[in-house]
Protein backbone atom coordinates (compact mmCIF):
# COMPACT_ATOMS: atom_id res chain seq x y z
CA UNK A 1 0.00 0.00 0.00
CA UNK A 2 1.39 3.74 -0.76
CA UNK A 3 0.31 6.74 1.20
CA UNK A 4 0.80 10.55 0.44
CA UNK A 5 0.01 12.33 3.71
CA UNK A 6 1.94 15.36 4.85
CA UNK A 7 1.76 15.94 9.01
CA UNK A 8 3.84 19.04 10.74
CA UNK A 9 4.23 18.35 14.37
CA UNK A 10 6.38 20.43 16.83
CA UNK A 11 7.77 19.16 20.09
CA UNK A 12 10.01 20.19 23.32
CA UNK A 13 13.08 19.13 24.50
CA UNK A 14 13.36 18.27 27.80
CA UNK A 15 15.61 17.94 30.30
CA UNK A 16 15.81 15.23 33.14
CA UNK A 17 16.07 15.60 36.93
CA UNK A 18 16.16 11.82 37.43
CA UNK A 19 18.44 10.82 34.31
CA UNK A 20 18.42 7.91 32.11
CA UNK A 21 22.32 6.72 31.56
CA UNK A 22 21.96 3.02 30.78
CA UNK A 23 20.25 0.30 28.97
CA UNK A 24 18.66 -3.23 29.54
CA UNK A 25 18.02 -3.81 25.66
CA UNK A 26 19.94 -2.36 23.13
CA UNK A 27 18.03 -3.05 20.09
CA UNK A 28 14.82 -2.36 21.34
CA UNK A 29 16.14 0.58 23.07
CA UNK A 30 14.85 -0.41 26.84
CA UNK A 31 16.54 1.66 29.54
CA UNK A 32 17.97 0.13 32.48
CA UNK A 33 16.42 2.22 35.24
CA UNK A 34 13.27 4.94 34.73
CA UNK A 35 14.15 8.91 34.62
CA UNK A 36 11.88 11.64 35.48
CA UNK A 37 12.24 14.96 33.17
CA UNK A 38 10.72 18.35 32.76
CA UNK A 39 9.95 19.37 29.58
CA UNK A 40 10.86 22.88 28.33
CA UNK A 41 9.33 25.21 26.23
CA UNK A 42 12.50 27.16 25.32
CA UNK A 43 13.72 24.39 22.99
CA UNK A 44 11.35 23.63 20.28
CA UNK A 45 11.23 20.89 17.11
CA UNK A 46 9.31 21.35 14.23
CA UNK A 47 9.29 18.54 11.90
CA UNK A 48 7.61 17.96 8.49
CA UNK A 49 7.16 14.60 7.10
CA UNK A 50 5.59 13.86 3.80
CA UNK A 51 5.04 10.61 2.40
CA UNK A 52 6.00 10.58 -1.03
CA UNK A 53 5.38 7.60 -3.36
CA UNK A 54 7.58 9.23 -6.30
CA UNK A 55 10.57 8.69 -3.67
CA UNK A 56 13.17 6.06 -4.12
CA UNK A 57 14.32 6.81 -0.53
CA UNK A 58 13.75 8.60 2.13
CA UNK A 59 15.25 12.40 2.72
CA UNK A 60 16.21 14.91 5.70
CA UNK A 61 16.78 18.33 5.98
CA UNK A 62 17.99 19.30 9.19
CA UNK A 63 18.06 22.94 9.87
CA UNK A 64 17.95 24.13 6.32
CA UNK A 65 20.46 21.53 5.22
CA UNK A 66 20.84 18.25 3.79
CA UNK A 67 21.52 15.82 6.94
CA UNK A 68 24.64 13.23 7.28
CA UNK A 69 24.19 10.05 6.11
CA UNK A 70 24.07 8.78 9.99
CA UNK A 71 21.30 10.98 10.63
CA UNK A 72 18.97 9.90 7.28
CA UNK A 73 19.69 6.24 8.41
CA UNK A 74 18.38 6.71 12.09
CA UNK A 75 15.88 7.98 10.74
CA UNK A 76 14.96 5.99 7.84
CA UNK A 77 15.11 3.17 10.62
CA UNK A 78 12.73 5.07 12.70
CA UNK A 79 10.33 5.19 10.20
CA UNK A 80 10.34 1.68 8.80
CA UNK A 81 8.97 0.91 12.63
CA UNK A 82 5.97 3.41 11.28
CA UNK A 83 5.86 1.81 7.83
CA UNK A 84 5.48 -1.76 9.52
CA UNK A 85 2.78 -0.53 12.11
CA UNK A 86 1.05 1.07 9.03
CA UNK A 87 1.55 -1.83 6.14
CA UNK A 88 2.94 0.63 4.00
CA UNK A 89 6.17 0.81 2.07
CA UNK A 90 6.40 4.80 1.17
CA UNK A 91 9.41 6.33 1.62
CA UNK A 92 9.33 10.08 3.02
CA UNK A 93 10.65 13.77 3.01
CA UNK A 94 11.44 15.16 6.50
CA UNK A 95 12.02 18.40 7.26
CA UNK A 96 13.06 19.23 10.38
CA UNK A 97 14.15 22.45 12.56
CA UNK A 98 15.22 23.04 16.05
CA UNK A 99 14.45 26.72 17.77
CA UNK A 100 16.59 26.91 20.52
CA UNK A 101 17.87 30.04 22.21
CA UNK A 102 21.60 29.28 20.57
CA UNK A 103 23.22 27.26 18.44
CA UNK A 104 24.30 25.59 21.48
CA UNK A 105 24.86 21.52 20.84
CA UNK A 106 21.93 21.03 23.53
CA UNK A 107 20.70 17.73 22.72
CA UNK A 108 17.98 17.93 20.19
CA UNK A 109 17.12 13.97 19.97
CA UNK A 110 14.72 13.81 22.73
CA UNK A 111 12.40 16.68 20.61
CA UNK A 112 13.53 15.71 17.51
CA UNK A 113 12.23 12.58 17.44
CA UNK A 114 9.52 12.82 19.60
CA UNK A 115 8.38 15.64 16.92
CA UNK A 116 9.09 12.84 14.54
CA UNK A 117 6.70 10.23 15.81
CA UNK A 118 4.07 12.39 16.26
CA UNK A 119 4.76 14.17 12.49
CA UNK A 120 4.92 10.95 10.91
CA UNK A 121 2.28 8.28 12.85
CA UNK A 122 -0.30 11.31 11.78
CA UNK A 123 1.30 11.41 7.89
CA UNK A 124 0.64 7.66 7.76
CA UNK A 125 -3.02 7.50 8.86
CA UNK A 126 -2.57 6.09 12.28
CA UNK A 127 -4.26 6.50 15.32
CA UNK A 128 -1.88 5.44 18.18
CA UNK A 129 -2.42 7.12 21.69
CA UNK A 130 0.14 9.13 23.50
CA UNK A 131 1.43 6.03 25.68
CA UNK A 132 1.86 4.05 22.25
CA UNK A 133 3.48 7.22 20.70
CA UNK A 134 5.80 7.52 23.73
CA UNK A 135 7.15 3.76 23.40
CA UNK A 136 7.64 4.69 19.91
CA UNK A 137 9.46 7.72 20.30
CA UNK A 138 11.94 5.65 22.53
CA UNK A 139 12.37 3.62 19.93
CA UNK A 140 14.45 6.77 18.26
CA UNK A 141 15.88 7.98 21.25
CA UNK A 142 15.15 7.25 25.05
CA UNK A 143 14.84 10.51 26.14
CA UNK A 144 11.94 11.07 23.30
CA UNK A 145 9.68 9.17 24.77
CA UNK A 146 9.29 11.79 27.31
CA UNK A 147 9.02 14.47 25.26
CA UNK A 148 5.54 13.58 24.40
CA UNK A 149 4.25 14.97 27.36
CA UNK A 150 4.20 18.49 28.54
CA UNK A 151 5.48 20.02 32.44
CA UNK A 152 6.75 16.43 34.49
CA UNK A 153 6.76 13.00 32.81
CA UNK A 154 8.12 9.54 34.58
CA UNK A 155 9.26 7.21 32.30
CA UNK A 156 9.03 3.64 33.47
CA UNK A 157 12.39 1.08 32.77
CA UNK A 158 9.51 -1.51 32.68
CA UNK A 159 10.39 -5.06 33.04
CA UNK A 160 9.25 -7.13 29.78
CA UNK A 161 11.41 -8.32 27.16
CA UNK A 162 9.19 -6.62 24.51
CA UNK A 163 9.75 -3.37 25.96
CA UNK A 164 5.40 -2.90 26.84
CA UNK A 165 5.90 -1.62 30.05
CA UNK A 166 8.78 0.96 29.13
CA UNK A 167 6.54 3.93 28.79
CA UNK A 168 6.26 7.41 30.09
CA UNK A 169 3.40 9.57 31.37
CA UNK A 170 2.44 13.14 32.90
CA UNK A 171 3.24 13.93 36.38
CA UNK A 172 1.28 16.71 38.21
CA UNK A 173 2.21 18.63 40.50
CA UNK A 174 1.35 22.32 41.84
CA UNK A 175 5.54 23.14 41.24
CA UNK A 176 4.40 22.97 37.77
CA UNK A 177 3.38 26.45 38.21
CA UNK A 178 6.17 27.72 40.47
CA UNK A 179 9.45 26.86 38.47
CA UNK A 180 11.30 27.74 35.72
CA UNK A 181 15.05 26.27 34.13
CA UNK A 182 17.34 28.43 33.51
CA UNK A 183 19.78 27.25 30.42
CA UNK A 184 23.51 28.28 30.96
CA UNK A 185 25.09 26.99 27.56
CA UNK A 186 28.88 27.29 28.31
CA UNK A 187 31.02 28.59 24.56
CA UNK A 188 34.11 28.80 23.75
CA UNK A 189 35.55 25.91 22.10
CA UNK A 190 34.65 23.31 23.79
CA UNK A 191 36.12 20.12 22.35
CA UNK A 192 33.71 17.62 20.62
CA UNK A 193 31.76 15.42 22.99
CA UNK A 194 31.23 11.49 23.59
CA UNK A 195 27.46 10.82 21.81
CA UNK A 196 25.15 10.19 24.84
CA UNK A 197 24.43 6.54 23.20
CA UNK A 198 27.76 5.49 23.06
CA UNK A 199 28.92 7.02 25.76
CA UNK A 200 26.43 5.35 28.59
CA UNK A 201 27.30 1.91 26.93
CA UNK A 202 30.70 2.53 27.63
CA UNK A 203 29.87 3.31 30.90
CA UNK A 204 27.63 0.43 31.46
CA UNK A 205 30.38 -1.53 29.98
CA UNK A 206 33.74 -0.50 31.89
CA UNK A 207 32.33 1.96 34.99
CA UNK A 208 33.48 0.10 38.33
CA UNK A 209 30.72 3.13 39.39
CA UNK A 210 27.66 2.33 37.39
CA UNK A 211 25.84 -0.50 39.09
CA UNK A 212 26.08 1.64 42.29
CA UNK A 213 24.66 4.64 39.46
CA UNK A 214 21.64 1.99 38.90
CA UNK A 215 21.15 0.66 42.11
CA UNK A 216 20.54 4.72 43.61
CA UNK A 217 18.04 5.69 40.45
CA UNK A 218 14.96 3.87 42.35
CA UNK A 219 15.69 5.63 45.69
CA UNK A 220 16.14 9.24 43.48
CA UNK A 221 12.62 8.37 41.60
CA UNK A 222 10.91 7.99 44.69
CA UNK A 223 12.25 10.65 46.70
CA UNK A 224 11.46 12.80 43.23
CA UNK A 225 8.14 11.82 43.05
CA UNK A 226 7.55 12.68 46.97
CA UNK A 227 9.23 15.59 46.18
CA UNK A 228 6.62 16.16 43.58
CA UNK A 229 3.39 15.19 45.35
CA UNK A 230 4.71 17.42 48.30
CA UNK A 231 5.21 20.47 45.98
CA UNK A 232 8.15 20.39 47.93
CA UNK A 233 11.25 22.34 45.18
CA UNK A 234 14.47 22.37 47.59
CA UNK A 235 13.44 18.52 47.72
CA UNK A 236 13.21 18.16 44.22
CA UNK A 237 16.18 20.09 43.38
CA UNK A 238 18.76 18.41 46.28
CA UNK A 239 17.49 15.11 44.83
CA UNK A 240 18.08 16.58 41.19
CA UNK A 241 21.39 18.09 41.55
CA UNK A 242 22.80 15.11 43.66
CA UNK A 243 21.37 12.33 41.06
CA UNK A 244 23.37 14.70 37.92
CA UNK A 245 26.29 14.31 40.18
CA UNK A 246 25.97 10.82 40.62
CA UNK A 247 25.24 9.99 36.48
CA UNK A 248 29.03 11.82 35.96
CA UNK A 249 30.33 10.27 38.57
CA UNK A 250 29.82 6.50 36.78
CA UNK A 251 30.91 7.95 33.39
CA UNK A 252 33.90 9.87 34.70
CA UNK A 253 35.16 6.24 36.13
CA UNK A 254 34.34 4.69 32.92
CA UNK A 255 37.81 3.69 31.76
CA UNK A 256 38.77 5.50 29.35
CA UNK A 257 37.04 8.30 30.87
CA UNK A 258 33.80 10.21 29.47
CA UNK A 259 34.38 13.74 31.10
CA UNK A 260 31.59 16.01 29.86
CA UNK A 261 32.71 18.98 32.07
CA UNK A 262 34.63 21.94 31.11
CA UNK A 263 35.99 24.70 33.42
CA UNK A 264 33.29 26.89 32.89
CA UNK A 265 30.84 23.88 34.06
CA UNK A 266 33.13 23.89 37.33
CA UNK A 267 32.63 27.29 37.37
CA UNK A 268 28.91 27.45 36.81
CA UNK A 269 28.51 24.42 39.95
CA UNK A 270 30.04 26.61 41.98
CA UNK A 271 28.08 29.82 41.40
CA UNK A 272 24.84 27.77 41.97
CA UNK A 273 26.14 26.33 45.00
CA UNK A 274 26.77 30.30 45.87
CA UNK A 275 23.32 31.91 45.40
CA UNK A 276 22.22 28.97 47.43
CA UNK A 277 23.76 30.14 50.34
CA UNK A 278 22.74 33.62 49.47
CA UNK A 279 19.24 32.70 49.75
CA UNK A 280 18.38 31.89 45.74
CA UNK A 281 16.76 29.14 44.79
CA UNK A 282 19.10 27.51 42.17
CA UNK A 283 20.25 23.67 41.86
CA UNK A 284 21.99 22.56 39.27
CA UNK A 285 22.04 19.43 36.47
CA UNK A 286 24.07 18.68 33.70
CA UNK A 287 23.53 16.33 30.95
CA UNK A 288 25.94 14.69 27.60
CA UNK A 289 27.84 17.93 27.27
CA UNK A 290 29.54 21.09 29.20
CA UNK A 291 26.27 22.96 29.83
CA UNK A 292 24.17 23.53 33.40
CA UNK A 293 20.63 23.85 33.64
CA UNK A 294 19.39 25.45 36.48
CA UNK A 295 16.22 24.78 38.26
CA UNK A 296 14.61 27.71 39.97
CA UNK A 297 11.85 29.40 40.63
CA UNK A 298 9.62 32.44 38.83
CA UNK A 299 10.24 34.98 41.48
CA UNK A 300 14.19 33.86 41.40
CA UNK A 301 14.67 33.09 37.91
CA UNK A 302 15.88 36.48 36.38
CA UNK A 303 18.40 37.00 39.04
CA UNK A 304 19.69 33.55 38.82
CA UNK A 305 20.07 33.77 34.89
CA UNK A 306 22.21 37.27 35.74
CA UNK A 307 24.50 35.79 37.85
CA UNK A 308 24.89 32.55 36.13
CA UNK A 309 25.51 35.26 32.19
CA UNK A 310 28.35 36.81 35.10
CA UNK A 311 30.47 33.73 34.12
CA UNK A 312 32.93 34.23 31.19
CA UNK A 313 31.50 32.38 28.42
CA UNK A 314 28.45 31.64 29.73
CA UNK A 315 24.81 32.87 27.79
CA UNK A 316 21.80 32.06 29.95
CA UNK A 317 17.83 31.85 29.06
CA UNK A 318 15.35 31.00 31.38
CA UNK A 319 12.79 28.69 30.27
CA UNK A 320 8.83 27.64 31.16
CA UNK A 321 7.87 24.44 31.68
CA UNK A 322 6.52 23.50 27.92
CA UNK A 323 3.03 21.83 26.99
CA UNK A 324 2.75 18.14 24.98
CA UNK A 325 3.96 17.28 21.49
CA UNK A 326 1.06 18.20 18.84
CA UNK A 327 0.41 18.17 15.04
CA UNK A 328 0.23 21.84 13.92
CA UNK A 329 -1.06 20.82 10.16
CA UNK A 330 -1.55 17.96 8.32
CA UNK A 331 -3.20 16.95 4.79
CA UNK A 332 -4.43 13.27 4.54
CA UNK A 333 -3.69 11.65 1.34
C1 LIG B 1 18.66 12.03 30.11
N1 LIG B 1 20.56 11.72 28.59
O1 LIG B 1 18.00 11.37 30.94
C2 LIG B 1 20.10 11.58 29.91
C3 LIG B 1 21.05 12.34 30.75
C4 LIG B 1 21.82 12.36 28.50
C5 LIG B 1 22.25 12.56 29.88
O2 LIG B 1 18.81 10.65 27.72
O3 LIG B 1 20.65 6.04 23.14
O4 LIG B 1 20.05 10.43 23.41
O5 LIG B 1 19.09 7.64 22.01
O6 LIG B 1 18.32 6.26 23.95
O7 LIG B 1 18.03 9.59 24.72
C6 LIG B 1 20.52 11.08 26.27
O8 LIG B 1 20.28 9.81 25.81
O9 LIG B 1 19.99 8.07 24.28
C7 LIG B 1 19.92 11.14 27.56
P1 LIG B 1 19.48 6.95 23.30
P2 LIG B 1 19.49 9.54 24.46
O10 LIG B 1 18.19 13.00 29.49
Amino acid sequence: MTVAGTATARACANIALVKYWGKRDAARNLPAAGSLSLTLGALVTETTVRFDPALGADELILDGGVARPADVQRTSAFLDLIRAEAKIATRAHVTSKNEFPTASGLASSASGFAALAVAATTAAGLAVSPRELSMLARRGSGSAARSIYGGFVRMHAGHEADGSDAFAEPIVSRLGDRIRMVIAVVGGGAPKTHGSRDAMEHTAATSPFYRAWIDQVPHDLAAAEGALAAADLAQLGTIAEANALAMHASAIAARPAVIYWQPTTLALLATVRDMRAKGLAAWATMDAGPHVKVLTTVTDADAVARTLRSVEGVTATVSEPGGPAQVIAERAS
